[in-house]
């Protein structure tokens, strides 16, 4: 069984990153010179894309897709048969933040699709504030949604997030 996972999420906010740490095929990765300064040289405006076996039975096709809204016709790809997402939000990064609303109406998430927000750069400040404001947000939505403080680029956070959208399908 092939199943399809989205990572969602601003720029910078360690898409392309996770989804290398996680792929055990070469990832797609179609970063270019951005047209706009957004502070970073490069950034996706294309999809990455990575490839995962979780055993025997099950693969993973795991799609990193571009925060800036100009993109968004791509997300309409990725959202079709969607298996499960993973939501990305930069720690004390407002924008971020505040697009995470966006994000759960767009993906029509809801508490019948695994999904894990995971809040990155929280080694490089406290992440308190941010983790509040999503908690805000998601009861907003009415959502009980699993929230971490991770590191992409580190494996165990990378599995933990895999573990968790399968621990959370077994038990839907
Ligand atoms: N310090 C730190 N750097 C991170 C973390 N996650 C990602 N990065 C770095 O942040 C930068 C942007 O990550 P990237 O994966 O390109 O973000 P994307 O725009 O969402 O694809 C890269 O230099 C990553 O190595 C994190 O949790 N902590
Ligand atoms: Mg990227």
């Amino acid at each position: 069984m092939h199943r399809k996972v989205a990572f969602i999420g601003s720029v910078g906010s360690g898409k392309t990153t996770i989804i290398k740490n996680l792929s055990t095929a070469n990832t797609l990765n179609t970063d270019v010179e951005s047209s706009v300064d957004i502070g970073k040289e490069l950034t996706t405006v294309g999809i990455d894309y990575g490839h995962v076996k979780v055993d025997k039975e099950m693969t993973l096709g795991l799609y990193g897709v571009p925060g800036q809204r100009k993109f968004s016709f791509i997300w309409d790809f990725v959202k079709e048969g969607l298996w499960a997402a993973v939501i990305l939000v930069k720690n004390q990064d407002l924008i971020s933040i505040d697009e995470l609303g966006y994000l759960i109406d767009f993906f029509e998430i809801d508490q019948q699709l695994p999904c894990v927000i995971g809040v990155t750069h929280v080694d490089q400040g406290m992440g308190n504030s941010t983790i509040k404001k999503i908690k805000e947000t998601l009861s907003h939505y009415k959502l009980n949604l699993p929230v971490y403080t991770i590191d992409a680029r580190l494996e165990a956070s990378a599995q933990l997030i895999m573990r968790t959208l399968i621990a959370i399908d077994e038990s839907n």
